[in-house]
């Protein structure tokens, strides 16, 4: 009988080497994967997010879950995702859960073809536009070991990260 309530994972902050590791195709769907997904959505509904790829909860497995629905009632879970079509251009203000605390604008395609695994172990095909593509885009470059300040060029990202490690250390102090 799997446990009903599942386990809020912790977050993998940078600069974990883990975020940087390409990872492994999931070969295929069984009861880890599905409980590793409960728990990848019960933590990204808690941060809050809109997204979480499994490298952020330290498992290196092409695992993505995304809902960016007004009524938090539209979880999307993708196995092994590959972007298969992308057009058109959009740019948006972009937060990481990994990288808490600093935004940058990023420019992405907007419209894209999805194509993946579902939790039932179906290969399914999405499209999705706008938010839907922003997300879906940011959760696939973490199994690729890409965070959203590798979009920036050398200066604006050194800048972010400057104040990411600003903001950190300034935590740090207060938890003293
Ligand atoms: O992967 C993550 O770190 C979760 C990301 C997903 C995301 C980032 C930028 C743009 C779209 C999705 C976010 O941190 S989730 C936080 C959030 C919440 C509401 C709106 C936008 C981002
Ligand atoms: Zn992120």
């Amino acid at each position: 009988m799997p446990n009903a309530q599942p386990n809020l994972l912790d977050l993998v902050l940078y600069p974990d080497p883990g975020l940087r590791e390409v990872c492994k195709p999931v070969s295929a769907m069984n009861d880890q994967v599905d409980r590793l997904i409960d728990e990848m959505f019960y933590t990204m509904y808690d941060a809050p997010g809109i997204g979480l790829a499994a490298p952020q909860v330290a498992v290196q497995q092409r695992v993505i879950v995304v809902d960016v629905s007004e009524g938090k009632d539209q979880p999307l879970a993708l196995i092994n995702p590959k972007i298969i079509q992308q057009a058109g251009s959009i740019t948006w203000e972009e937060g990481c859960l990994s990288l808490p605390g600093i935004y940058a604008k990023i420019t992405r395609p907007n419209h894209i073809l999805v194509e993946g695994m579902n939790r039932e172990g179906k290969q399914i095909q999405i499209e999705a536009s706008d938010l839907l593509a922003v997300c879906i885009q940011h959760e696939i470059d973490h199994l690729n070991g890409v965070l959203f300040v590798d979009h920036l060029s050398n200066l604006k990202r050194s800048r972010a990260l400057q104040q990411y490690r600003k903001l950190q250390l300034q935590e740090e102090n207060e938890e003293k």
